[in-house]
């Protein structure tokens, strides 16, 4: 059976912080309650990367969390992620699904209705859409589409949407209100003081109000 599609996925991020590394993102993202990790790791080595996402897939797996490469089917592959998310110029979905077969969840980013009906019609499991709000967390994220936008969003997509860019703990109830299966953040968790805090935080909204 392929693993779930979590409702909370927390991007692991060393760029805009350095106070913890991607396996202590990983660690405090589950201890705080998030159902998917996807492990985005933009720079240094593949050992780096190999080693960092082997930790992480054994604490998911200890968790009964969905573990998510971001970009690289390689490491996806090498440490059997659960899956991989992928960007509109990484690998295409369809060689990435022949490549990891149908017990893999595959993901698929997209940044407007044409996107999206390509990540559709190739095959991805679920799309990340955004960016919702202004977000330093990525290069050229382009226009911020706000909350209203993706109620459009989740009544095109045939497949579960996880809105990503920007969002903040105020943002999660009407986010859901919208019909999206899911959301990913990076900075509200990975540069708060406390991750695990923050986490906890976000999915008890998730919990309590859209579950
Ligand atoms: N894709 C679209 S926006 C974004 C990505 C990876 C960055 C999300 O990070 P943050 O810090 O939650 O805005
Ligand atoms: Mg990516």
């Amino acid at each position: 059976m392929k693993p779930k599609i979590g409702k909370l996925h927390v991007l692991t991020d060393t760029i805009l912080q350095s106070k913890y590394t991607h396996p202590d993102l990983g660690r405090m993202a589950i201890d705080g309650g998030a159902d998917t990790i996807q492990f985005r790791q933009k720079k240094g080595t593949l050992l780096e990367m190999y080693r960092n996402a082997e930790e992480i897939v054994k604490l998911c797996r200890d968790a009964d969390v969905t573990m998510i490469v971001d970009d690289r089917i390689d490491i996806a592959f090498a440490v059997d992620a659960d899956g991989v998310h992928l960007g509109q110029s990484d690998i295409p979905l369809t060689i990435a699904r022949k490549l990891l077969g149908e017990k893999k969840i595959i993901g698929g980013s997209a940044t407007d209705f044409d996107e999206l009906q390509k990540v559709i019609e190739d095959g991805a499991d679920y799309v990340g859409f955004g960016p919702v709000f202004g977000t330093m967390s990525k290069e050229n994220p382009g226009k911020p589409k706000g909350i209203q936008f993706m109620k459009r969003v989740a009544e095109r997509s045939s497949i579960p949407v996880v809105a990503i860019g920007g969002i903040k703990l105020e943002h999660v109830d009407d986010l859901f209100r919208t019909g999206i299966h899911g959301i990913a953040v990076i900075s509200a968790i990975c540069c708060s003081d406390d991750p695990e805090t923050a986490t906890r935080d976000f999915m008890k909204i998730i919990k309590d109000k859209h579950s």
